[in-house]
């Protein structure tokens, strides 16, 4: 799919850009069936399977996670790189960044029906190791129409163009990372089921608890240049670990 020198506009000043039906009917309803067997364990996604929700203190254990979060689908699924959500994906990105884009990593975020836990305000490159080329698309695919309510995706326009915030954990338990930021810098971005929202890896970004009776399931793929999936790689990191503060500038 061909986006147009608007989007490519709008991505490089805001940091997020919205493509519309990237999937058709048919795929949507393909991709759903493998993420229920994904979430059902008909596919043992095993270690990489964890809640980004974390706890807090005092928290009671819960039988499922807050935030299901599933790393690297195409790793247990190979097929998953041919199909329509793969190909569609790294073609934006190359046209977002570069023709050297490429598939980093690739993961599912589930929020339940009623599972009410925020994905804190953070920046993606605040969880990586500091790298020489800061090139990074992550695109987030709805695949349930995507409300503020249910989860939809918000984000701090230019913030990409800014210095890092200072991260810390934002519980214990080893869920997401945080920092400081809150609604009222940031604009929603509601879409429907086949619509992806794109954001640079230093795009401040953030998402409402699932206080509906509504599925959020997310397909997300995160794209940078060739050369620095291999600086990252050669030094031990392939988003499988456990979550840190790892870039130098998002450390305080
Ligand atoms: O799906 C969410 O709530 C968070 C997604 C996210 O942080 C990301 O795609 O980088």
């Amino acid at each position: 799919m061909n986006i147009t020198e608007e989007q490519v506009d709008f991505f490089n000043r805001n940091g997020y850009v919205v493509v519309d039906n990237i999937l058709s009917a048919e795929d949507i309803s393909y991709y759903r069936s493998v993420y229920e067997e994904f979430l059902e364990n008909k596919i043992d996604a095993g270690r990489f399977r964890s809640d980004l929700g974390g706890f807090v203190e005092g928290d009671k254990p819960v039988p499922k996670e807050r935030i299901t979060q599933i790393m690297l689908p195409s790793r247990l699924m190979p097929s998953l790189l041919e199909k329509a959500l793969h190909r569609e994906t790294r073609q934006i990105a190359k046209q977002l960044l570069g023709n050297d884009m490429e598939l980093d990593f690739d993961m599912l975020i589930d929020k339940a029906p009623h599972s009410v836990t925020p994905t804190p305000w953070h920046q993606d490159c605040a969880y990586w190791i500091s790298m020489p080329d800061v090139r990074a698309a992550s695109c987030w695919v709805a695949l349930d129409d995507a409300i503020k309510d249910n989860g939809c995706m918000w984000y701090v326009p230019g913030s990409h163009l800014l210095p890092v915030r200072a991260h810390r954990p934002a519980g214990k338990g080893g869920g997401a990372l945080e920092c400081d930021a809150q609604e009222s810098e940031g604009v929603a971005i509601e879409i429907k089921a086949g619509s992806c929202v794109w954001h640079h890896g230093g795009t401040l970004h953030y998402s409402r608890g699932n206080s509906t009776d509504l599925r959020r399931r997310a397909f997300i793929n995160n794209f940078r240049p060739e050369e620095m999936i291999r600086f990252e790689r050669d030094r031990g990191f392939d988003h499988t670990g456990d979550r840190d503060v790892r870039n130098t500038d998002a450390k305080n």
